[in-house]
């Protein structure tokens, strides 16, 4: 099976589907909250009958760049904060392929922050989910873009001196045309956002805060959270930039004062994807560049069909 034919393909997926023929054993430490998110997008490709071999999982790297190895899909772990522009090149070159890219908040705000903006600016069909843990987990817990200003670590001993990254209003400046943020402690609403992100036509940003008991003791567990949409304190218009933005400001800061406010922050339907922008002016193949390329006879191989598991 190839991306090729498997597109359109309809199948009855189970949430096994997701799941490797070896499952690798995760390495992530125990309450970690990236286990939270393999569960929710595991839950949302099923919810939504994805076929995993129409699904392409970039990441990059980090301890939230191992999903790969976790979730059954395409999948392409590429260089630390290069997840999006290896995601837009797929899309662009197989359209009808699902893509999804992932990483961290140091990869995706921090190292790979000029790619997280252009992708937003140029609306890429795709859903970035952005595990924010507010350090760099795998490197050992040194500051990241969205520690708080005044986080200890090893590499700011007295206290983070900036303000950090304020990751929902950059994506909407940046022009992003879905944007949410959820939470690990919050799996129902995880799925819930993760299923309307990858259904949205554009790019679709959530920053997914996930604790990191290990490095990340100031974080705890994200809790307690509340959902803007459905607590009465809060009441804005997701299709109205201006409303979205100062909620997403309110979001942003409350976070540092302890109150943890997740859900979704904006969301404009009608704005075309680049691809519908390419394709409009005459610039995209009849034929998907993938399909010159692509050989039907070749034999696709599972990298875990080659191992031993009892090696
Ligand atoms: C170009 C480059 N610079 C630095 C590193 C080292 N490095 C690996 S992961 C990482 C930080 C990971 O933090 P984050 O992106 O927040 O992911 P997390 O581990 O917290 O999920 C760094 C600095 C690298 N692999 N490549
Ligand atoms: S170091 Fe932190 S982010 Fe990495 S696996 Fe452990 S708990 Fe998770
Ligand atoms: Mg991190």
């Amino acid at each position: 099976m190839s991306a090729f034919n498997a597109i359109g393909e309809k199948r009855e997926v189970q949430r096994e589907d997701f799941t490797p023929g070896i499952e690798p054993q995760a390495t992530w430490c125990p309450g970690c909250g990236d286990f939270s998110v393999l569960k929710a997008l595991k839950g949302a490709m099923t919810e939504l009958g994805k076929n995993p071999d129409e699904v392409l999982l970039a990441t990059g790297i980090g301890c939230s760049g191992k999903l790969n190895s976790y979730f059954e899909s395409y999948g392409f772990h590429t260089l630390h904060g290069r997840s999006l522009p290896v995601a837009r090149a797929a899309k662009l070159a197989n359209p009808d392929l699902e893509v999804v890219a992932a990483g961290g908040d140091g990869d995706g705000y921090g190292i790979g922050g000029n790619h997280f903006t252009h992708t937003a600016r140029e609306n890429h069909d795709m859903t970035y989910i952005v595990f924010n843990n507010e350090i760099f987990g795998l490197t050992k817990g040194q500051t990241s873009p969205t520690s708080p200003k005044g986080h200890k670590s090893k590499t700011q001993p007295h206290g983070s001196a900036k303000d950090p990254v304020r990751p929902l209003s950059l994506s909407l400046t940046s022009g992003a045309s879905y944007v949410a943020r959820t939470a690990a402690v919050n799996p129902n609403q995880a799925q819930e956002i993760l299923v309307e992100a990858i259904e949205h036509d554009g790019f679709s940003h959530v920053d997914f805060l996930t604790q990191c008991p290990t490095w990340n003791k100031d974080a705890k567990q994200y809790v307690p959270y509340i959902d803007v949409q459905e607590n009465d304190e809060y009441d804005f218009d997701i299709t109205d930039r201006r409303e979205a933005a100062e909620m997403m400001f309110e979001t942003e800061t409350a976070l540092h004062e302890g109150k943890v406010l997740t859900g979704r922050y904006y969301q404009d339907a009608d704005r075309p994807s680049y691809g519908q922008e390419k394709r409009a002016v005459g610039e995209m193949p009849e034929v998907p560049l993938a399909e010159r390329y692509h050989d039907d006879s070749y034999e696709w191989e599972r990298s875990y069909d080659m191992l031993d598991p009892h090696k």
